[in-house]
């Protein structure tokens, strides 16, 4: 039935004529490279569906007539009609096009790749959801959340962002590797059914898009926030946990304030740290209060089997003044949970302890930035105690590294890009896959989809800090783009609903989003170490555990990966540690864990083995729980 509601939707914005202007897909396909400097602001807005009796009375399949009866037939028949209008809104032909212009210059462009230096793009297939918010699960698989679009027109705002109403709903699923490609790889796994505050009783799954989220040291995905709906972008109260062991969702209590792009770090404590978005007022208020998740008298859970269940939030003292929304936050080796704002002189740092802030000094560049990467960097067997900031303006290439206190300008990158993703291999090397021109804009104006197809381009970079560009992605994936390290290795890349619906060649098969593979070098460049047990009961701080491997002689390091869960380029998870390797037996080796929760705050993380030239196992899980 949700394909009546959306094109029942458009029926609803009747009141908006249709733009004079063409859409800006239909003349400029494929378009130079460079981008665009007369930047188009004409927005297109929502067209109307007029249906008059008689295109329905000729529309009634008399057939249709005689089982369903005359009511239900002239129903069907609106829907057909009303869906032939949103397709003709915007061509399949323009997006089958664009499809086989971008897999043919993906395929010409990345010939020249020798896939032991650079990586290599491998595999493309239909996912049922966009993947604008991604978690790798400790059960291997990933789980995807967004929203149901309201638009088929990637020339139209596709997220319900401004709907108020049971069309502002949420939508997850769940992808296991394990069983490939197909659509029974992918599990429904909707957000629990909540009657949200905005006074429509039209209960709904959850609008969790546009949360924050971070992991709990039980393995499962907390989730804050969502769209309330109206106004530019308005903050939802919601919390909700994600148990990967049952793929079930848990309803909390609701947080003191609503926001839309809040930013979400688990702290050294177990605990969630939770703050910005805009609040339940809307876009351009900001929630500044501080909460955590669970509050400071309830237990944290460390154990698998107790999903938090209408668990209370509390307040910090103090709060976060940021005017801009999604900081990024990251938990540092001294216990500290560090906020780097968008805007240059909004960088702070917070003490859990005394629930105090302190400010850092602004950042050099002077200036704000879009949703962009940011990471911290590995530091040998001690957690992170540097972060570098990378994506988020266009015009500037330089990354900033902020550490003792201080920053500095590091190495570039070869162009600067927003809306990208920067992900820690296991190797310490840093990798960036997507982004765009601007918030869904790929070089040539707002909502056109026709990208500058610099922006596909992967970039990495190397132990000395050098960066240098790779090979292209299939599609430009931008704003609410997102990348995954798996347990084997590979990256997923998945996210950008404009992209993946410009990009349909069948919009109507059911399967709006879409995953693409990508082996790094390290996976073309011979046999690789094997790790073959792990213990699965939890590990302590300070401690050693034994993992047995089949290829002792050719394992040079142990390495601790954080998983991943991130959306707008804000990815709070990531950190990678060395684990000392303290004695060797034949196929045991016994690995140092790091020496406390500030290192690596409790919970979840993939153990790889590497070689010598950083060639990786496949990883398994381990649970760093303090007192284990
Ligand atoms: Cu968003």
């Amino acid at each position: 039935m949700y394909r009546r509601g959306r094109w029942a939707l458009a029926l609803g914005c009747a009141a908006i004529a249709l733009s004079a202007t063409a859409p800006a897909g239909a003349t400029a396909l494929f378009g130079g490279s460079a981008p665009s400097t007369a930047h188009a602001s004409d927005v297109h807005p929502g067209g109307a569906v007029r249906i008059t009796e008689a295109q329905v009375r000729k529309e009634v399949r008399p057939a249709e007539a005689k089982t369903l009866g005359r009511a239900a037939a002239e129903r069907l028949a609106r829907d057909r009609i009303g869906l032939r209008a949103l397709d003709s809104d915007y061509p399949q032909t323009t997006r089958t096009l664009r499809f086989n212009k971008l897999t043919e210059s993906q395929r010409t462009h990345n010939a020249k790749f020798d896939p032991a230096q650079f990586g290599k793009f491998t595999d493309y297939f239909s996912s049922p959801d966009f993947g604008d918010h991604v978690a790798l699960l400790p059960t291997g698989k990933i789980l995807l959340f967004s929203f149901e679009s309201i638009e088929e027109n990637p020339t139209k705002e596709p997220a319900p962002t401004q709907i108020i109403g049971k069309e502002n709903a949420g939508r997850a699923y769940v992808w296991d590797p394990a069983r490939g490609q197909g659509s029974d790889a992918f599990r429904a796994v909707p957000p629990p059914v909540v009657n949200m505050p905005d006074g429509k009783d039209e209960p709904r799954p959850a609008p969790v898009f546009c949360a924050g989220h971070a992991y709990l040291p039980n393995g499962m995905v907390a989730v804050f926030g969502g769209n309330l709906g109206g106004n530019g972008g308005t903050g939802a109260k919601l919390a909700l946990v994600f148990d990967p062991w049952t793929e079930t969702w848990h309803e909390q209590q609701d947080m003191a304030v609503g926001r839309w792009y809040p930013s979400v770090v688990t702290g050294a404590d177990g605990r969630q740290f939770i703050t910005s978005g805009q609040s339940e007022i809307g876009w351009g208020d900001l929630s500044m209060e501080i909460e955590r998740f669970p509050a400071k008298g309830t237990p944290v859970s460390y154990n698998r089997a107790d999903a938090p269940q209408g668990q209370a939030l509390d307040q910090w003292k103090t709060d976060a003044p940021y005017m801009m929304d999604y900081p990024h936050l990251f938990s540092l080796k001294d216990g500290l949970i560090y906020g780097f704002g968008r805007n240059f002189d909004e960088q702070f740092v917070f003490d859990p302890q005394t629930e105090t802030r302190r400010k850092l000094p602004d950042r050099p560049d002077g200036g704000m930035r879009n949703y962009g990467s940011a990471v911290a960097l590995p530091n040998g067997s001690s957690g992170p105690d540097s972060v570098l900031i990378l994506g988020g303006n266009r015009n500037d290439p330089n990354t900033y590294k902020f550490s003792g206190g201080r920053w500095t300008k590091d190495t570039p990158r070869a162009f600067g890009r927003t809306q990208d993703d920067t992900l820690i291999l296991p190797d310490g090397k840093l990798f960036t896959v997507n982004g765009a021109y601007d918030i869904r804009d790929y070089g040539n104006g707002p909502y056109n989809p026709n990208a500058d197809l610099k922006y596909r381009q992967t970039e990495q970079r190397d132990d000395k800090g050098a960066w240098r560009l790779g090979p292209v992605q299939r599609l430009p994936r931008g704003y609410h783009s997102n990348a995954v390290l798996m347990p084997d290795g590979r990256i997923m890349l998945t996210g950008d609903e404009l992209q993946q619906i410009a990009n349909n060649p069948d919009i109507k098969s059911g399967m709006n989003g879409t995953i693409e593979i990508y082996e790094p070098s390290y996976l073309h460049q011979g046999p690789r170490p094997q790790l073959s047990r792990i213990p699965r009961a939890p590990r302590g701080y300070a401690s050693t555990f034994q993992v047995t491997t089949n290829t002792p002689d050719r394992v040079s390091k142990a390495v601790l990966v954080a998983p991943i869960t991130s959306t707008h380029s804000v990815d709070t998870s990531q950190r990678r540690l060395e684990l000392p390797i303290a004695s060797r037996d034949g196929n045991h080796l016994v690995l140092r864990t790091p020496q406390s929760a500030k290192d690596a705050p409790p919970g979840f993380y993939m153990v790889f083995l590497l070689d010598d030239k950083g060639v990786p196992s496949t990883a398994q899980w381990v649970q760093l729980r303090p007192g284990a």
